[in-house]
């Protein structure tokens, strides 16, 4: 579906007058706007190609209509978004659920739409048709070694896709762990995955980074063997420079504090990237932002903290990208929810004033240092983010045209009413 740009323009041109009411009233009061700006129109997030269509439970998945049934669809559905909020120039793919067949032709076609290719997922977490060997007692942990071969060999094939793309970026996320005890022996089982996450890293490209994510339980529910990032740290501080840790929000242990994980990772140079998404009770997949935007806000404050002091390119020195997936909201709106939640959070986390919340932790003025982090939280700073999509040419309220324009009707008279997205 095509969104034109004089509909974008038309409908900016609707919302000017209050738009410029709310931003002048909000930049009167702050000192860095412009630069608070500038960063806002650079950041981009990762869009996951296993979120463009319906996710379902284990139990049920009610499909929704126009779902892409094919990578390029996915990559018409991501331009559709980045046209709209200019902050979503890039996709993260999941091999073997999006393939692509035609590296060369999928990098064009992205690249017409200003997106990249952010890090590759592998996938050893499932059995593939006609796959020799399964994965039912894991992969690179497996106690036999050819099972352990079939895993790396996968990500190694994972890397060859990402290198046609233009991908400098790998994320392993092992299933590997077990449901009882005295199923596995811990020690092998870690030194099986070092050993294969070896094999793997001794096959990336110079530019290349390997993420490995961990996750506390599901779907083993007795150990997991990457299974916090403590553990993730210690294999990437083992592989070396170019491994590092990635932090999804939804793979803690209840009430973990994730902002301060966040900040030693970075102090260790050891933090490669997120996924974004919110949970209440585990790992859930929901919108970014929709449970606890405070978390997201401390987390925020620590990477901007953390980032600065290391001399750190906000935008290209971490990989950002969404990991979300739920059954009752169209995708797409989702989406648009989920990077305006990050956008959101990022603003107020440069709006922090810094020097005041380092007196207040200097001198113990705990009540100062609280201020000094919830005045930035409690601005309302939407007119700040939906001026940094104006100037980059996107759409002030993008919920908004989505749906008078009516895209996911003209996306089901396309593509049907029936249709089932690749991948999950
Ligand atoms: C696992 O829960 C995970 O967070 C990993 O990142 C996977 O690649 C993704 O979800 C999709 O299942
Ligand atoms: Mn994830
Ligand atoms: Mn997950």
């Amino acid at each position: 579906m095509q969104l034109e740009k004089y509909t974008i323009d038309q409908h900016n041109e609707g919302l000017s007058a209050s738009h410029k009411r709310k931003l002048s009233a909000l930049t009167s009061d702050i000192a860095n706007a412009e630069a608070i700006l500038e960063r806002l129109v650079a950041f981009q997030v990762a869009i996951p190609s296993w979120a463009l269509g319906t996710g379902g439970t284990r139990f049920a998945r009610f499909a929704g209509g126009g779902e892409p049934r094919s990578l390029e669809e996915k990559i018409e559905d991501i331009a559709l978004l980045h046209k709209l909020n200019r902050s979503s120039g890039a996709i993260s793919l999941h091999i073997p659920w999006d393939i692509p067949k035609n590296g060369a032709a999928i990098k064009v076609l992205a690249a017409q739409h200003g997106i990249r290719f952010d890090a590759m997922n592998s996938n050893t977490f499932q059995d593939q048709p006609g796959q020799p060997l399964s994965y039912k007692f894991g992969s690179m942990q497996h106690v036999d070694k050819a099972v352990r071969r079939q895993a790396v060999e996968h990500n190694i094939e994972v890397i060859e896709h990402g290198m046609a793309l233009g991908s400098e970026s790998l994320t392993v996320w092992l299933s590997d762990g077990s449901c009882f005890p005295g199923q596995l022996n811990f020690r092998k089982a870690f030194e099986n995955t070092l050993e294969s996450l070896q094999e793997v890293y001794s096959a990336l490209p110079d530019a290349w980074k390997m993420f490995v994510e961990y996750k506390a339980f599901e779907p083993n529910f007795y150990s997991t063997t990457v299974g916090d990032w403590g553990q993730s740290l210690l294999y990437a501080t083992k592989l070396g420079p170019k491994a590092y840790t990635l932090v999804d929000l939804g793979h803690h242990l209840p009430n973990a504090n994730i902002e301060q994980i966040v900040a030693l990772l970075l102090m260790e140079g050891k933090l490669g990237g997120f996924h974004f998404n919110d949970s209440k009770y585990g790992d859930d997949d929901l919108t970014v932002g929709s449970i606890k935007p405070y978390q997201l806000f401390l987390i925020f404050n620590e990477l901007v903290e953390g980032m600065d002091a290391r001399g750190m390119n906000h935008t290209t020195d971490l990989g950002w990208m969404i990991d979300a997936s739920h059954n009752v909201k169209d995708p797409l709106e989702d989406l648009l929810q989920s990077v305006e939640a990050i956008m959101i959070t990022y603003a107020q986390a440069l709006l922090v004033d810094r020097a005041a919340l380092q007196a207040a932790q200097q001198n113990n003025d705990v009540v100062r240092a609280q201020e000094a982090l919830q005045n930035a939280f409690r601005t309302d700073v939407r007119p700040l983010v939906a001026e940094a999509r104006l100037r980059a040419g996107g759409a002030l309220d993008p919920l908004q045209i989505f749906r008078k324009e009516n895209v996911r009707e003209h996306l089901v008279k396309q593509r049907g009413l029936k249709t089932i997205a690749t991948g999950l």
